[in-house]
């Protein structure tokens, strides 16, 4: 700022800091002189007030923009880009003009109106088809239409990449995305895939999406969908295309927070229960697995319509009326599985009880029905939900299970069957949607979690967190990164602007004695518990500075993440992350009668390690008994621990991404009560800090955000000089004297090796320039040609 910018004029409108807007506008009652140490003004509530400032004027507050920016569609292009600039705008647009949709240089800020907007029909998807994305208003239409016109352009790989907190609509915002690519790559074809990828959308989130505290259709997993197109004499269609899936939150399917949900399809199902008396289903509220969060019903949804809608969209993708059928019964079968009833066991001919074991009837009922659904020996199921094998190296010991072990092995087990369905689902959505695909220019949509905070955060939230720490890192690569070295590379001087790089906080989890490592470490010792993780993550951790030891005791620790510090509450990470389950149970399962049952069972696992590989994160091996001791041996068949294979997946979705040119969409969710159109101020300037949008106008505002060729500014601003001062040989020269004449300030722009750049409000300015002097020839020309006619 310079120093006559210092002097505010009496009448100035300005921003000052409030405590519950946490910005109001106020006027300046009298002007301002240097080093007078305080400013006299007039709140918008009518307050007058004398607000102390530092001698130099350091800390003066931030002007208002003109009111005729006021509304701006680019946040990147107000006057005084700072955050009660880009925070007043947002709200003028969102609250009083019911606008959802602001772009920020490369970024779509969507805010969730929490509300049905008529912005999604048909006609609005002609109008944004074949627009450039200043065009049209901002809308999620506009930046896909730019991602499919630079496809059909270059034929080069794409990403849409949508984030946000939970419930802000990333998972809304991914869907019409596609809806965008469906209807304008659709062909005639009779293979109607456009058809497909809109119909796996219900099966996704009927299967991996709940009722969370955040959001009553919350995604447990992520999700990168490929769509992929073919170049047809320089149109692109939509060939088919493919998902994957990330980490999909099992431990949902065995327990649910309060005011939570398990999966819809199980509350679906029972809502449908009258259609299958065979699963002798009844209502929801009977199944231990559905009831514990108290929260049966979601407003303003019927589970019954919903249960058509994903049947409907099953057989869309090819799911026969027998897959179907043989679904249902593995989902039933994992809620009687959960209601079979362990008890305790009493020593022989005593009333004292046996805390080593456990029972369960014989005749079960529970038992029973699960035996006969999944077409699997009830017998087999009790004995190894009794007890467990232990083997040796020349033998094997039974050891019953107490009712907490029992119950952990039945958990375990129908937590394994949930998820192998879930990779079975996902197997037969891509088999139908790849149809089959050569090599096809793609353009990727990932709707991944949000990052969570709860109450209490376990595992879940920790790898959740751990992706969003991932994808805001290549965010900041992306644009931040590459704007300086554009900078450089065009030879310009210009002091790099630091921006947060969050490598640090990656380190913590991911390096040598970080987070990761210790967990996997610590799984692998015979002893290793929750509690002795927790101590040596205080003893090693301390050294990251985003970590924090818990205040008191060894039961938690703290990441500084991005967006916020999490609290983690160590319990099960050990368990979560071993992700055992009774290697006898699931034999018995995958020796199941039925076929489906038993190719579902008999899945791959998504991820195998070789069976050599010495990594670390592995885990394995068998359990021997050593003088009366358990101890864990190496075993060649290695499994790879949950966080390993995570950690992994983000990698591959990392260096995919990379290789992509993507496009940013930033979801915004303005208040916790899901009310339309209400904004709740801090927690928007929380989200736009965490994601990225005030950092990005932050580097827009020091930088240069416009920028042309050479020959393309010469082309369009020739006309603002006389005919000596330009020469075609030399477009540089020629810029340079057009340039140099208008603008006298010369911090206002650069000349890089093959562009000019700009400081935001130059080319409005430039513009006005040309359009005026062309109204004066054309006058001239005018009044010339009525002269001689
Ligand atoms: V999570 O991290 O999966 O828990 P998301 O995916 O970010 O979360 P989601 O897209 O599911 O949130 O949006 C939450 C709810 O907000 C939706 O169910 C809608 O009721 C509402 N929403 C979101 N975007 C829009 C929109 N563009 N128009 C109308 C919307 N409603
Ligand atoms: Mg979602």
């Amino acid at each position: 700022m310079s120093s006559e910018e210092m002097l505010y004029a009496q009448g100035a409108k300005i921003w000052v800091p409030h405590a519950e807007l946490v910005w109001e506008s106020a006027t300046l009652e009298e002007s301002y002189r240097k080093g007078a140490g305080f400013l006299k003004i007039c709140t918008e509530s009518g307050k007058l007030k004398e607000v102390k400032l530092k001698a130099d004027g350091s800390d003066l507050p931030p002007l208002r923009n003109p009111a005729i920016l006021v509304g701006q569609n680019d946040l990147t292009t107000l006057s005084y880009l700072h955050e009660p600039g880009v925070l007043h705008n947002l709200r003028v647009r969102f609250c009083e003009r019911q606008i959802i949709y602001t772009y920020c240089g490369i970024i779509l800020v969507a805010i969730n109106p929490y509300a049905e907007m008529p912005l999604y029909g048909p006609s609005i998807i002609r109008a944004y088809r074949g627009h450039a994305m200043g065009d049209l208003e901002p809308h999620i239409f506009a930046l896909a239409e730019e991602a499919y016109t630079k496809l059909e352009r270059e034929n080069c790989n794409l990403s849409i990449i949508v984030s946000g907190e939970s419930g802000a609509g990333k998972t809304v915002s991914a869907k019409y995305a596609m809806r965008y690519f469906a209807a304008v790559g659709g062909s005639e074809s009779e293979t109607q895939v456009e058809r497909k990828v809109l119909a796996s959308s219900p099966i996704m989130e009927a299967f991996g999406n709940a009722k969370t505290t955040r959001n009553d259709n919350s995604s447990r997993f992520g999700k990168f969908t490929k769509l992929l197109f073919r170049n047809q004499m320089g149109v692109m269609f939509l060939q088919g295309a493919t998902m994957h899936t990330y980490l999909l939150e099992k431990s949902r399917v065995v327990y649910q927070a309060q005011g939570e949900r398990n999966y819809h399809i199980f509350y679906q199902l029972c809502a449908a229960r009258s259609k299958y008396p065979e699963l002798v289903l009844d209502h929801q509220d009977k199944f231990q697995f559905l009831n514990m969060g108290g929260a049966p019903e979601i407003e303003r949804v019927s589970d019954a319509e919903q249960f058509n809608e994903t049947v409907q969209a099953m057989t869309v993708l090819g799911f026969s009326i027998q897959q179907i059928a043989d679904i249902v019964k593995i989902l039933a079968g994992i809620l009687h599985l959960g209601n079979i009833q362990v008890s305790k066991k009493f020593n022989e001919g005593s009333e004292e009880e046996d805390s080593d074991s456990c029972d369960i009837f014989h005749n079960d009922i529970h038992l029973q029905i699960t035996g006969d659904l999944l077409r699997v020996s009830a017998d087999d199921l009790r004995r190894w939900l009794l007890m467990r094998k232990i083997e040796s190296v020349n033998e094997y010991v039974l050891i019953p299970n107490s009712i907490e072990a029992a119950q952990a092995a039945r958990d375990a087990l129908a937590k394994h069957i949930y998820a192998k369905l879930f990779q079975y689902i996902v197997g037969v959505l891509n088999k139908s949607l790849n149809n089959g695909s050569k090599q096809c220019s793609f353009i990727g949509v990932l709707d991944i979690y949000g990052f969570e905070t709860f109450e209490v955060n376990s595992f879940e939230q920790f790898c959740i967190n751990y992706a969003n720490e991932k994808l805001q890192q290549q965010f900041n690569q992306h644009v931040f990164k590459l704007e300086q070295e554009e900078y450089l590379k065009e030879g310009i001087t210009w002091t790099m602007i630091d921006f947060y790089d969050n490598q640090p906080c990656i380190d913590l989890i991911e390096s040598r004695l970080g987070v990761l490592d210790l967990l996997d470490e610590e799984c692998r010792m015979p002893k290793g518990s929750d509690e002795s993780w927790a101590g040596k993550l205080i003893g090693k951790c301390n050294k990251f500075p985003h970590f924090e030891k818990p205040r008191f005791g060894t039961t938690s620790f703290f990441i500084k993440h991005f967006s916020d510090t999490v609290e983690y509450d160590v319990n099960g990470f050990l368990e979560k992350n071993r992700d055992t389950v009774s290697k006898e149970l699931t034999q018995v399962l995958s020796e199941s009668n039925m076929s489906l049952a038993k190719q579902v069972m008999t899945l791959e696992e998504i991820d195998t390690l070789s069976v050599d590989s010495a990594k670390s994160s592995t885990l394995g091996g068998r359990v021997v008994i050593s003088a009366g001791r358990k101890q864990v041996v190496p075993s060649k068949q290695h499994r790879k621990t949950v966080g390993s294979q995570f950690q992994e997946s983000l990698a591959s979705l990392i260096s995919t991404l990379h290789a992509t040119t993507p496009h940013y969409v930033r979801c915004i969710k303005p208040n916790d009560d899901k009310v339309a159109f209400k904004w709740e101020t801090a927690k928007i300037i929380q989200q736009l800090r965490a994601c990225g949008v005030l950092e990005t106008v932050r580097i827009s505002a020091a930088g240069f955000p416009s920028r042309w060729l050479y020959p393309d500014f010469y082309m369009r601003y020739q006309l603002l000089v006389y005919r000596s001062k330009l020469d075609k040989n030399d477009m540089k020269l020629s810029c340079r004297n057009i340039v140099m004449k208008w603008i006298q300030d010369e911090d206002k722009y650069r000349f890089g090796n093959t562009q000019i750049f700009f400081r935001a409000g130059q080319v409005a300015f430039l513009e006005q320039v040309r359009a005026n002097l062309r109204k004066k020839y054309i006058t001239i020309v005018q009044s010339v040609v009525r002269r001689f006619v």
